[in-house]
């Protein structure tokens, strides 16, 4: 299986994040995807390939052109305005909530308020060539499932899934795991899937799909009753206008363990395969780990292999795009373990 990685992802290197009240030593950091790197290397899958030039048109099908030359121009712009240069991490901190007028402002602090939806996503001097990188990685992973792969692996970071079409949230800038969809669609799959197993819900993705019935997104994650991103993920969403329908989420209660958790993968597969899809991409988030730091549910290393093989029994190519997961010192085995599970059971041909 060819994995596609970009080290670029190095330069987004948040210091801190803002949570309980204060500072706290980011948890998205560089050592996440170097650790998945470095394990994918070490187990042998297969080559690992440097991403295309990230195809612009493509990303601005799934995102507002002016919430993307936000994220391209964020660094200069607070260069050019005479903010601290020495920053490293940078946040919202007002937003235009329902009453307030959601215009782009002349001053970097309303930009950032009206392109984002938390104050837990701090953006530096390298966040573009990070996330612009990641874009790109899960752009050229769809790209070789389209020239006939049977699965590739989209070592992306930093993470994409909760992106929405024009705001930024929850450690995410760019929707890797939509944009990966949005070329396999453009490539000729008439219909395409996304599984989001990340511990959080995808509402980037379910936002930018939730019109359109081409698109079937289904997500397994912590009730956002209980969690993170709160306002997305309950059971009654289930599409709109083309997309009534094709979007199925299953919230799982805070403390879930594999048995469970693989009770809904069945749901999820299963509804899947009556949407008829033609391809697969697959939002992995390795925090269901039960020693996740931010993240409440209890998969063992070993369940990892199980989800590996659950996600291996699709009969459809497969795109898999790397998520959260934040035991940074479990990612390699829990990474590799799910891997290992899935091409243990994946048809290739
Ligand atoms: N004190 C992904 O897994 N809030 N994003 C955490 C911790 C945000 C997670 C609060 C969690 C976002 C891709
Ligand atoms: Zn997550």
């Amino acid at each position: 299986m060819l994995t596609v990685y970009s080290p670029e992802h190095t330069k987004h290197n948040p210091q801190v994040e803002m949570a309980d009240g204060k500072l706290v030593p980011a948890v998205e950091i560089p050592s996440r995807g170097d650790m998945v790197f470095g394990a994918i290397k070490t187990a042998g899958f297969g080559a690992i390939e440097p991403p295309d030039q990230l195809d612009r048109a493509l990303v601005e099908q799934v995102h507002t052109p002016d919430y993307v030359d936000f994220l391209e121009s964020f660094w200069q712009r607070w260069l050019d305005t005479g903010r601290d240069p020495e920053a490293e991490d940078t946040f919202p901190f007002v937003w235009p909530t329902p009453g307030l007028r959601r215009i782009a402002t002349r001053h970097l602090d309303g930009l950032m308020g009206r392109y984002s939806f938390d104050a837990g996503t701090p953006m530096g001097p390298g966040t573009w060539a990070a996330a612009s990188a990641s874009a790109s990685v899960a752009q050229t992973a769809a790209g070789r499932i389209s020239g006939g792969a049977a699965h590739v692996f989209a070592l992306c970071r930093p993470p994409g899934h909760h992106a929405m079409p024009d705001a930024y949230g929850g450690y995410c800038f760019l929707n890797n795991a939509a944009i990966a969809a949005q070329a396999l669609r453009n490539a000729g799959a008439d219909k395409v899937a996304v599984l989001d197993v990340d511990y959080h819900h995808g509402n980037g993705t379910q936002a930018i799909f939730y019109a359109r019935g081409d698109v079937f997104f289904t997500s397994i994650h912590a009730d956002p009753m209980d969690e993170y991103p709160y306002f997305l993920g309950h059971a009654d969403e289930v599409g709109d206008g083309n997309g009534k329908g094709a979007n199925l989420n299953v919230p799982l209660p805070v403390g879930t363990d594999w048995a469970k958790y693989s009770d809904a993968l069945k749901t999820a597969l299963s509804a899947i395969e009556d949407f008829g899809a033609d391809a697969l991409v697959v939002s992995l988030g390795l925090d269901t780990f039960e020693r996740d730091p931010i993240s409440r549910f209890t998969l063992t290393s070993d369940d990892f292999n199980r989800l590996g093989s659950t996600l291996g029994s699709i009969r459809a190519p497969v795109v898999i795009v790397f998520e959260g997961g934040y035991a940074v010192d479990d990612l390699a085995v829990n990474a590799v373990n799910t891997l290992t599970g899935f091409l243990d059971r994946h048809a290739t041909g």
